[in-house]
């Protein structure tokens, strides 16, 4: 199997921490976006709106976004599922995956971009009314979580899944961007990150 992607890249770690999660390796082919790389027509052979990750099995099946790319993995590859099998809590999984891609990470990287990755990426001085407008949006969908995670350990009921794995790389680099003291303002979120942030996968993943 090959990975095609960036290890500082969010969908990319997503794509990592399932394989992990799985206890499967895969090449990673780096594919360097400071290059301008994931706009090659060789890479867009891989993926035709050229951004990473792109994923190709050992039978040649060639697969493009991340969120696809983790389901069919954990449906495909042997190892522990991520997926619930009552079909309330997979409603759950799909339900929070759908909040991380429309409302968390949107504003989540609002935040990461100004603080973080304007500044290698030579994009100028932090907007700061942008930071705080992903910052509201942040707050707002905690809030809804928060009561979530008072019931139950994950997002998806009482086991990790996708749902986590699809959140993790943005919660990460939200802390990294000086998100640490709006967490702490949920202690069902700050637990529940602490608990998915110690899994070995992640470790592997972030290097950490
Ligand atoms: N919806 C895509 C998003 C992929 C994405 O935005 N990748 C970023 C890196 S995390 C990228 O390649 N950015 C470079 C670019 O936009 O040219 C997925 O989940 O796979």
């Amino acid at each position: 199997m090959k990975v095609y992607g960036l290890p500082m890249s969010t969908a990319t770690r997503s794509v990592l921490t399932t394989l992990a999660e799985k206890g499967q390796e895969a090449e990673l082919v780096v594919v360097d976006l400071t290059k301008g790389e994931q706009k090659s027509p060789a890479y867009m052979e891989h993926h035709p709106f050229g951004v990473i990750p792109a994923f190709e099995d050992d039978d040649g099946f060639k697969l493009y976004e991340s969120r696809a790319i983790i389901r069919y993995l954990d449906r495909k590859l042997p190892g522990p599922s991520l997926t619930p099998s009552d079909v309330h809590a997979y409603a759950r999984m799909e339900q929070f995956i759908s909040v991380e891609q429309c409302y968390f990470s949107p504003s989540a990287m609002k935040v990461i971009w100004e603080r973080l990755f304007k500044k290698v990426m030579g994009g100028g001085t932090p907007d700061e009314a942008r930071i705080s407008e992903g910052l509201q949006g942040v707050e707002r969908v905690f809030g809804i979580i928060e009561p979530v995670l008072g019931k139950q350990q994950y997002l998806a009921g009482d086991g990790f899944s996708l749902a986590e794995v699809t959140w993790m790389p943005y919660m990460d680099f939200f802390v990294a961007a000086g998100g640490a003291e709006l967490v702490g303002k949920y202690p069902n979120v700050a637990a529940w990150w602490e608990r998915v942030r110690s899994r070995p996968s992640w470790k592997k993943v972030t290097g950490a």
